[in-house]
């Protein structure tokens, strides 16, 4: 071969390999990027399809747990297990604790769960405040001790709300740290009722599972009960279960309770173990009087006021749920 012929042998590979070359160039360029994106397209699609809510199953509400506390660390342990067992997503979960006057372990058992939960719920926050109020030992239920602890409760309630409540809660719940034993579904039974306020019957923990009412706060004036008031002094403090002083209420806790669990009746004095709250009613300027409202404090006296206001207070006799077995 003459260098003529070698060098038309050697043109003819150039000229192959460059067609290669620009044929591998465009198929590069042009044709896989096309495949991959349509590709990822269609596997995003179909992961977010898999993710998203369908547009019939709405979007859970978000709800802030408020939970005022004093010596309680006997009880969060198991406070805990109850609301993580909760069916309920627990990023629309918030949670919400005051601490006062207190002289256990209480604060340092709540930065440990803090630790250990902050992350799984939307928000977790601990409040100290202290007001410096002790009762006399083993007296925390006497009827003349009432109306003072009552308004320190009060007091310690609407600050735990104030501190607590942001723009996203749409619901409050109100969970003293000593419930025991409550459906995992409450929460979502609770808010399909759709009411401005709402509250199950509290029963006490008993050995042989015998019925015992525990929360009186949650009742229905009667004719009897509103005569009784006509002639009372205006800051007299009424309250459930003294022999002191019946006051001839109709207490959830003596209503029938074989009826749907959902059955509501509606109710003017309402406690606080677990009671369900539109963030709205709040927000609008109900809370918990810490001085004396017809008749009442505190818990009675947010549902007095929240009735006054023209907001919607019910109770449900046949959902029971279960308060610790204390003094
Ligand atoms: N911040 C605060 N919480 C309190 C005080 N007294 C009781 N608590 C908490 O408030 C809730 C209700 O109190 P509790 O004594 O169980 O009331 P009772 O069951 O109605 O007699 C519980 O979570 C207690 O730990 C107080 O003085 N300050
Ligand atoms: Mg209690």
């Amino acid at each position: 071969m003459n260098k003529y012929q070698q060098f038309l042998s050697h043109r003819r590979w150039l000229c192959v390999a460059l067609t290669l070359f620009f044929l591998t160039w465009i198929v590069a360029w042009e044709c896989v990027p096309k495949y991959l994106s349509s590709h990822l397209t269609s596997v995003a699609a179909s992961h977010s399809a898999r993710l998203a809510p369908s547009v019939t199953q709405a979007e859970p509400d978000h709800v802030l747990i408020l939970t005022p506390v004093k010596n309680a660390a006997r009880y969060l342990p198991h406070y805990f297990e109850l609301v993580d067992r909760l069916d309920y997503p627990k990023n629309k979960v918030s949670i919400g604790f005051l601490v006062s006057d207190t002289t256990d372990n209480t604060m340092s058992l709540l930065r440990r769960q803090q630790r250990r939960w902050k992350y799984h719920y939307h928000s977790f926050e601990v409040f100290e405040k202290d007001y410096h109020f002790q009762l006399p030992e083993g007296r925390r239920h006497d009827f003349h001790l009432q109306p003072l602890r009552r308004s320190y409760m009060a007091r310690s309630r609407n600050m735990l709300l104030s501190l607590a409540l942001r723009q996203e809660h749409e619901w409050v719940l109100w969970l003293d740290v000593d419930v025991v034993r409550y459906s995992t579904s409450i929460l979502r039974d609770l808010m399909s009722v759709n009411v401005d306020i709402v509250v199950p019957n509290c029963l006490r923990v008993t050995d042989d599972g015998s019925f015992w009412g525990y929360d009186k706060n949650n009742w229905q004036e009667t004719e009897e009960s509103l005569v009784i008031q006509r002639d009372l002094d205006p800051d007299y403090v009424l309250l459930e279960g003294y022999n002191e002083f019946p006051t001839e209420r109709y207490l959830m806790v003596d209503m029938p309770t074989h009826h749907d669990r959902l059955n509501k009746v509606t109710l003017d004095g309402v406690g606080a173990t677990f009671t369900l709250v539109k963030a709205n009613v709040h927000r609008e300027g109900a809370n918990f009087p810490s001085f004396v409202l017809k008749h009442e404090v505190e818990t009675e006296g947010f549902a007095k006021m929240a009735k006054a206001m023209g907001f919607g207070v019910y109770g449900l006799p046949s959902y029971i749920i279960y308060h610790a077995k204390n003094d």
